[in-house]
């Protein structure tokens, strides 16, 4: 089925387009080209999870042929507008569900709970993902640029705070950063990363992902660097960044949806919560019910235009605490006194773990 969507990004790069300036872009735009290929061969490189390897740019490990090309075309080329909304995460945290639930929220006076588009429609396909769709897609988000006026457009983003251009951090727009617990990270994405891992690369084992991960060697990592600055933005522009946990989303769903519409400007009426819309919202993208629609059990996401990955393979377990039954007594006490020490003075903490027993 194909979604008409009510928000969605049209013109990435400008409002309105004159041949004029969409030729001075498109040189623009061959100019990033030239410096990624230059650049690309510079930079530092680490063992990769589902690629050969990351590289190293601006403190985060990056894969080369699409995080990085997606840093540069947002660092150079994006267009951000007052109103957007951008779902950022690290991966692994939460950015399927929150996708839907950000979808949902938004729309929610567009579509009945029981024909809802999220019933047809994998999450993924909800907004795009602006890291790989701002350089795979520019004819087509030229093309439709006249549906610009519709706002406001939504993205989802694994960008590092630090790495944003500084217009997208000053134009006002709204960012949801949700965070989730580092050794269910790990879990997920390890588990992830080795189904789309090229059969010629040897699987991943546990132990090389733990290893790589406490290096700080994982996708769009430091996972720490990538939390805390979120954290200390949501601090410094309380009104433009909200800050989530997974696990309070899991444990308080109520509030903190009811919290993450309000932050949005699309707070729940009294007269919709006491007609179960909160509720509905939740029941609608619960791990439940999404990962049993026939959308996300058979369904193919196109993520970038050399990987095509199986819906389902977004929702595994969706659980808090599974580290558990993978992780070693050693391996548990190693990440968390990591965490403990980079987290060390933010105020940020993941659960109760024993390190924060023990007053290092
Ligand atoms: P991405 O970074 O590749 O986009 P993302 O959606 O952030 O992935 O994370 C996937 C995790 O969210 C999976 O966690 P798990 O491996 O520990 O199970 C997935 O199961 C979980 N997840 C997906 N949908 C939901 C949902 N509706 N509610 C709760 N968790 C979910």
């Amino acid at each position: 089925m194909t979604l008409a969507l009510v928000s969605s990004p049209q013109s990435l790069y400008c409002n309105t387009l004159t041949s004029s300036n969409e030729n001075a872009e498109k040189e623009a735009i061959e100019k990033t080209y030239e410096k990624f290929d230059i650049l690309v061969e510079t930079l530092k490189k680490g063992k990769g999870w589902m690629t050969e390897y990351l590289v190293q740019f601006q403190g985060f490990w990056l894969s080369p042929s699409s995080a990085l090309k997606g840093v540069l075309f947002v660092q150079n080329h994006f267009k951000s507008q007052p109103s957007d909304i951008f779902l950022a995460t690290s991966v692994k945290c939460g950015t399927t569900w929150f996708r839907a639930l950000i979808y949902a929220t938004i729309n929610r006076s567009n579509y009945s709970f029981n024909t809802h588009p999220l019933l047809y429609t994998g999450p993924h396909d909800c907004f795009p993902f602006l890291d790989a769709f701002i350089y795979q897609d520019y004819l087509v988000s030229h093309s439709t640029s006249s549906n610009n006026h519709l706002s406001p457009r939504l993205f989802a983003t694994h960008i590092p705070y630090g790495l944003l251009p500084k217009s997208m951090i000053t134009s006002g727009s709204k960012f949801v950063y949700i965070c989730r617990e580092p050794k269910d990270v790990l879990i997920s994405t390890w588990l992830f990363m080795n189904k789309l891992r090229p059969k010629h690369l040897l699987p991943l084992s546990l132990h090389e992902a733990f290893q790589m991960f406490c290096e700080g060697v994982s996708h769009y990592g430091p996972y720490w660097d990538h939390v805390l600055g979120y954290w200390k933005a949501s601090f410094k522009y309380p009104n433009n960044v909200l800050f989530i946990k997974y696990e309070d989303m899991k444990k308080e769903p109520l509030f903190h949806l009811k919290k993450l519409a309000s932050f949005l400007g699309k707070p729940f009426s009294e007269k919709e919560e006491k007609e179960g819309v909160v509720k509905e919202v939740l029941k609608l993208c619960s791990f439940d019910n999404l990962s049993n629609l026939e959308v996300n059990k058979t369904g193919i996401l196109r993520y970038s235009s050399r990987i095509f990955v199986n819906n389902c393979y977004f929702f595994r377990k969706g659980e808090v605490g599974d580290w558990q039954n993978y992780l070693t007594e050693e391996m548990v006490k190693h990440l968390d006194l990591i965490t403990m020490q980079k987290l060390k003075g933010s105020g940020l903490t993941f659960g109760s773990p024993d390190y924060l027993k023990l007053n290092l």
